[in-house]
């Protein structure tokens, strides 16, 4: 296998989604990790529920709306600056703690290295700029140029289409399986970050290579 590129999912695989609780906690003591939780899985299921609607709203009208469900469904009282605070919370996402020296063995690999997320770049570019990592991508790509969100396969072929890479050249690596899939499904080689020990979604498609944490990609790619 010759891979030219790497392509990252990056919420949830390269920044801690739930480094909000800390956030959330100093506002509401005792349902961070609740709220965090409901927070997340409301905020995926709108982007792709808009997808199937054909109503698209950005990652970050997503992201807001799905804070407001979830404040609503454990009774917190959510006003317009704990709303702010917390979408500013977001940008400053700390990566997983394996993070930055895998992707500084990766990008001494000699090969193109991206981001490809539904974050819009109103989230993702501040959030990149605050973990430091402005040079360490060839790119940043977001789904939000399409005005659509992963799984969709135009989504996978912007990355394509930016690197230069063909698809079957490209690794693609994503902790969330539903994207791993996607990804899959259209044509990449793909590693599944399974933090969780979770079981393989059901979705007709296998990742062809499974991790514990990114710091373990780096010996398997030399291997
Ligand atoms: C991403 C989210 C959805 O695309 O994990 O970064």
């Amino acid at each position: 296998m010759k891979l030219d590129a790497l392509v990252f999912d990056a919420y949830g695989t390269l920044f801690d989604v739930h480094s909000v609780i800390a956030r959330c906690e100093q506002v509401w003591p005792g349902r961070g990790a609740a709220l965090s939780q409901t927070w997340r899985a409301k905020q995926l299921e709108y982007s792709w529920l808009r997808t199937l609607m054909g109503r698209y709203q950005p990652f970050s009208v997503v992201t807001r709306d799905a804070l407001a469900y979830a404040c609503e469904a454990l009774g917190l009282a959510l006003d317009a600056a704990h709303s702010d605070a917390l979408m500013q919370a977001y940008c400053r996402l700390d990566p997983y703690p394996d993070v930055p020296a895998a992707l500084a063995q990766l990008r001494a690999g000699g090969r193109k290295l991206a981001i490809l997320t539904n974050g819009s770049p109103d989230m993702i570019d501040p959030l990149v700029r605050h973990c430091g990592m402005d040079e360490t991508f060839d790119a940043v790509l977001s789904a939000d140029a399409l005005r659509t969100y992963k799984i969709a396969a135009p989504v996978y072929q912007m990355a394509v289409d930016r690197l230069g890479v063909a698809a079957a050249n490209i690794g693609f690596v994503s902790s969330n399986c539903w994207d791993a899939l996607g990804a899959k499904n259209f044509g990449f080689n793909v590693w599944w970050i399974n933090r969780q020990d979770a079981p393989v979604d059901r979705l007709d498609a296998r990742p062809d290579g499974i991790l514990k944490g990114l710091g373990e990609l780096p010996p398997r790619l030399a291997a």
